[in-house]
């Protein structure tokens, strides 16, 4: 018992008293009361439930513009929530008491470039909002993706440095170059925690993915499988880096769990796992599907693939915080063709 004679509990990282009333705040702290901003896209559904995974379904709070994954929607606490609105995100983050934002919401590439007034509006609003928050002390952590189309195409194209020419030539681009910045900016100028990540493209199985250039690396898979041919919108030899997304997930999880002076990087960190051609990955594929046959008809998206990267240099992520990949072309083929096929009746060996 306390002096004032109220029961307490030790606490076991300094031996103090503290009281039972006090335990919810410190154990909201020590683990952590997440909203998810943008919980129904590609990679917010996975996020989602390996968030919910981790720190209890009822700490994770998803969100989006409208209920438009129902498997999100019924597992777990939803709020339709506009990532443009500030009273709305306040609202939540006070009713909830959430400790961490992963903002998810954006538009991706190819759809910016068709609505660029939008895409930086987006992009870019819904980050103020958030950084914020966090500046007048509403929450304590952030994740923001960025992404490799940060780079354009004056950038070094192999192995791409940390610190290098930046000449996005996109909007989806533009936005993430200026987001990173702001992000490095709110962080020195006002402390805030906020931690960001230069995604490449990712290839999932549980959701089609919306509006992107690295994109014909997901429908590839699907339609290797319903129809056994594929017309890809790039060229055969356009290499650009890519990442499954069970690695991309553990990475954004990571970086959020690292100790605080393990992250000295706070614009974002280049992240990579591989780097393949459409060529290279319909050969990985016709591995299990020999009748695949793949034609190249590029389109609008050529001019936003050739601007970007074709590898990158992620060193200071695997030196700073301990960042790995797991998965190669050849794993992320049989994860992908073994999900997806489950729903199909085609058999694959
Ligand atoms: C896009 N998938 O294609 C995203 C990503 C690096 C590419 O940012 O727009």
């Amino acid at each position: 018992f306390g002096p004032s004679g109220q029961s307490c509990f030790r606490s076991r990282i300094d031996g103090m008293m503290i009281p039972y009333s006090f335990k919810k705040q410190i154990y909201l702290h020590m683990n952590p009361k997440i909203l998810i901003i943008g919980a129904c896209g590609q990679i917010g559904t996975e996020l989602t439930h390996q968030l919910r995974a981790l720190y209890g379904t009822e700490n994770v709070i998803a969100s989006d513009i409208r209920k438009l994954n129902t498997d999100v929607v019924n597992s777990g606490p939803f709020e339709v929530v506009n990532a443009l609105d500030f009273n709305q995100i306040e609202n939540l983050v006070e009713s909830h008491q959430i400790t961490d934002v992963y903002l998810m919401a954006a538009l991706l590439s190819a759809t910016a470039e068709k609505n660029p007034a939008f895409a930086w509006d987006l992009n870019m609003n819904s980050l103020f909002h958030v950084l914020n928050l966090a500046k007048a002390g509403k929450i304590k952590k952030i994740f923001w993706p960025s992404s490799i189309a940060v780079f354009g195409p004056t950038t070094p194209k192999e192995n791409t440095p940390q610190y290098t020419v930046m000449e996005p030539s996109t909007v989806y681009g533009i936005s993430k170059q200026a987001g990173e910045r702001w992000c490095e900016y709110y962080h020195n100028i006002f402390g805030v925690d906020v931690r960001s990540i230069r995604y490449p493209g990712l290839i999932s199985w549980t959701t089609l993915p919306g509006g992107g250039t690295t994109d014909y690396a997901v429908d590839i898979y699907h339609k290797a499988i319903a129809d056994k041919k594929y017309e890809c919108f790039l060229a055969a030899e356009t290499k650009m880096p890519m990442m499954y997304m069970d690695d991309a997930i553990a990475a954004t999880i990571n970086i959020m769990k690292a100790p605080v002076e393990q992250i000295k990087i706070r614009s974002s960190y280049n992240l990579a796992a591989m780097s393949f051609t459409p060529t290279e990955i319909a050969a990985e594929i016709k591995k299990h599907i020999p009748e695949l046959e793949v034609t190249y008809a590029p389109d609008f998206r050529q001019k936003i693939a050739d601007s970007w990267p074709a590898s990158i240099d992620d060193s200071r992520a695997r030196e700073d915080w301990g960042w790995k990949h797991e998965f190669d072309l050849e794993m992320m083929t049989v994860d992908m063709l073994k999900n997806l096929s489950k729903n199909n009746t085609v058999s694959i060996d």
